[in-house]
């Protein structure tokens, strides 16, 4: 049983699409409210979310977009469609903004993959992520605890200001990150989902103040593709804030550990004051969808070199779809940040 605070919202599980688009056919959506059920079930006592509500969304978000997320699926049904939203065209050259009205306009526009649909309850679940996100914070800036997990479901990486994508529509982990530096904190954000936190980076990627360090699947051979190269850096007066440390396909955990070692020496560098752990649990060896090969007992290990760096800390939760093994995963994850002397 973990002594950290974890906060967790039921209307999270208002968002269940039915299928997802992958390897050229239709197969069940895996990111399944059952997930964040697994993990629900590792806590005695969840705290739910306190609604923050629009103001820190908008912080990161265009407002077109979030409009977007809370309209579409109504004016999905009202075009006479059957089942979840999702587009078919997406405006990959000379993007500009236009101002379409047509569904299937503003899918394209505001989403860049097909594997992110909109249901019926999707604006529910993903503003309630993003609260979570923010009350768990709350935790840390109040003085309350200097560990803290967010149970977030749908998670949020991949999806940036006015965009969706890889199951994400609100990005939770950048929406808190962005309050914290709001009052006053000097932020690091470190990503250990499997797949390259391409949203996140997107939002900071020209911001000097905000460090984004993440390891991921090598993105030549794994999604998102575009983005997550080493030679990613920042740009601008961003240029130097931004950290990408891909790994092959197979990686186990010493060379995992070599990474994280790196990862950790730029985030002291930077003399962040509170750190931001998008945590996807998809890096382990029976993950369904991904091809590391981490064990439960790696993530206590992971999470104690984490908790070395001495700051307060706010775990997001992201991925990680081996739902049978899910919780027990993220339990042992949280149980490096206790078992570590402060
Ligand atoms: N055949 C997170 O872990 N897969 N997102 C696309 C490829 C998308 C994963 C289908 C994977 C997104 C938060
Ligand atoms: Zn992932």
């Amino acid at each position: 049983m973990s002594s950290i605070p974890a906060f967790f919202d039921e209307r999270q599980l208002a968002h269940e699409p039915l299928q997802e688009l992958h390897n050229g056919g239709w197969t069940p959506y895996a990111e399944t409210p059952s997930r964040a059920r697994m993990i629900a079930s590792e806590f005695a006592g969840l705290r739910p979310a306190r609604d923050f509500g629009l103001e820190p969304l908008l912080g990161v978000h265009d407002p077109g977009y979030v409009e977007f997320l809370r309209s579409a699926f109504i004016e999905w049904r009202a075009s006479g469609r059957d089942g979840d939203a999702i587009g078919y065209t997406w405006p990959v050259v000379r993007r500009r903004k236009l101002d379409l009205d047509r569904i299937d306009a503003k899918l394209g526009q505001y989403s860049y993959d097909a594997a992110t649909p909109i249901a019926e309850g999707t604006w529910e679940a993903c503003y309630w992520s993003a609260q979570t996100a923010l009350t768990a914070l709350s935790a840390i800036l109040d003085g309350n605890t200097r560990t803290s997990f967010a149970l977030c479901r749908p998670p949020g990486h991949h999806a940036g200001r006015d965009y969706c994508g890889g199951y994400c529509y609100l990005n939770n982990a950048a929406i808190a990150a962005e309050r914290a530096r709001h009052s006053g904190r000097r932020v690091a954000i470190l990503d250990i989902d499997y797949h390259h936190g391409n949203g996140t980076q997107d939002i900071f990627y020209e911001d000097p103040d905000v460090l984004f360090v993440s390891i991921h699947a090598e993105p030549a051979t794994d999604y998102p593709f575009f983005w997550g190269h080493k030679e990613e850096r920042g740009e601008g007066p961003g240029d130097g804030t931004t950290l990408n440390l891909p790994l092959p396909r197979g990686t186990e955990i010493h060379e995992y550990g070599a990474a994280l070692d790196q990862a950790l020496i730029a985030i002291a560098a930077h003399q962040a004051d509170l750190l931001v752990v998008s945590f996807g649990a998809d890096t382990f060896v029976d993950d369904p969808i991904s091809n590391f090969r981490l064990r439960q007992e790696d993530y206590c290990v992971i999470a104690s070199r984490i908790a070395a760096l001495n700051l307060p800390i706010l775990v997001v939760m992201e991925g990680g779809y081996a739902v049978d093994a899910l919780g027990h995963n993220v339990e042992a994850f949280l149980s490096g940040f206790y078992e570590v002397p402060a």
